[in-house]
């Protein structure tokens, strides 16, 4: 069907925002006129105008005639409110579209029905609902944020072919190949935060940045209770911010924050409580096991990303083992196998076919 294939169309336009728009949602938009796409765009970064404006803009002179006579598609609900920028809703009625097809509704309260309200007011025709699941897919970090008032959660390891995370002795060992740290570091551009524990960073000394690939580094969250880990550490240098989880001291030092919690209480809810105040909308976990397997019982994580690699540790640390993990796909990626979990509980299903 006609509707499918344009906003099938949005949704590839909008993943162009991936890692640059957060904690907005990504967006697109395509305009037509009797078959033939006349404008395109999406929202290119955060504080920037919105998927419907930058298509608006892309439509030519000559072309510009035929926008009253148009079909907006947009694979989110236009907007009605003044943020950042001026209601879309309100830019649509007055270029006076045709009508508007929209894949998803906006659930931020400022918008949520009213953006389609001053449309159908207006005499416009709304359709709403076209690739629906495959948008909740896309932006399922923007929609946890607005449903679940909490970050996206991303667990993220790699094992050996027997099993293990890392030698007994948790000395560093690379287990995964060149290819799949790249597709690592490819990933860190495109959450909000990402951590480890007390263990990991006490002996690799990560330093949790996105060298390998261009994009913005997340912030990195350590957990440390009695703030033993050296300041000389990676975590600690000024290439990108840093929470330091503890039961002592708060307050900020340059890029580093420290971040007081109550560790008679679980520490996860506390943290995922801060990173939404902090409109931190994905969190990736990458290790170690007892961090893993922390947010593994709290079942307090969406999606798993576990590299089954060659190598072989025979005595090792076992992996994390996922209660309520449902295998979604498989991918080679070099030597690897890269295992995509997702957690049964999570509202936002998987869909094939995007990246993640
Ligand atoms: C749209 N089209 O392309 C996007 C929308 O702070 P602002 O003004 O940029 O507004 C951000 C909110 O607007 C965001 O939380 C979401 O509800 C909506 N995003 N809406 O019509 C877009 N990015
Ligand atoms: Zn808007």
């Amino acid at each position: 069907m006609h509707h499918e294939q344009y906003i099938q169309r949005c949704l590839e336009l909008s993943l162009l925002g991936k890692g640059r728009v957060s904690p907005n949602p990504m967006v697109g938009a395509v305009l037509v006129f009797e078959g033939r796409i006349i404008g395109e765009g999406w929202h290119k970064e955060y504080g920037g105008p919105h998927a419907e404006v930058n298509c608006l803009a892309s439509v030519k002179e000559e072309d510009k005639h035929l926008i009253p006579h148009s079909t907006m598609y947009v694979s989110l609900e236009p907007c009605a409110h003044y943020g950042k920028t001026p209601p879309c809703a309100n830019r649509l009625v007055q270029e006076q579209v045709k009508e508007v097809i929209i894949c998803n509704t906006d659930p931020n309260d400022k918008v949520d029905g009213k953006g389609i309200n001053i449309l159908k007011q207006a005499g416009i025709h709304v359709t709403t609902g076209i690739l629906e699941a495959e948008g909740r897919w896309i932006n399922r970090r923007f929609f946890s944020m607005q449903e679940r008032k909490r970050p996206y959660v991303i667990l993220k390891w790699a094992q050996s072919a027997d099993g293990c995370i890392a030698p007994l002795d948790r000395s560093r060992y690379q287990l995964s190949t060149p290819h799949s740290q790249q597709l690592v570091h490819k990933w860190r551009t495109e959450e909000d935060a990402i951590m480890v524990g007390y263990t990991t960073a006490l002996n690799d000394d990560p330093q949790l940045t996105a060298r390998l690939w261009k994009g913005k580094n997340p912030l990195r969250i350590v957990v440390d209770k009695n703030l033993q880990i050296p300041t000389t550490h990676k975590l600690y240098d000024d290439e990108a911010e840093t929470w330091v989880l503890n039961s002592s001291k708060s307050g900020r030092e340059d890029n580093v924050e420290y971040v007081q919690l109550d560790f008679n209480e679980n520490i996860i809810p506390q943290l995922l409580d801060k990173l939404y105040s902090a409109d931190k909308q994905s969190l990736i976990v990458e290790g170690g096991a007892k961090l893993l397997e922390s947010f593994i019982s709290a079942g307090l994580w969406d999606e798993a990303r576990v590299f089954a690699t060659e190598a072989k540790l025979s005595n090792g640390i076992p992996a994390p083992k996922l209660q309520d993990g449902v295998l979604a796909e498989q991918t080679p990626v070099g030597s690897d196998v890269l295992h995509l979990y997702i957690n049964k509980n999570n509202p936002y299903p998987f869909m094939p076919g995007y990246e993640l």
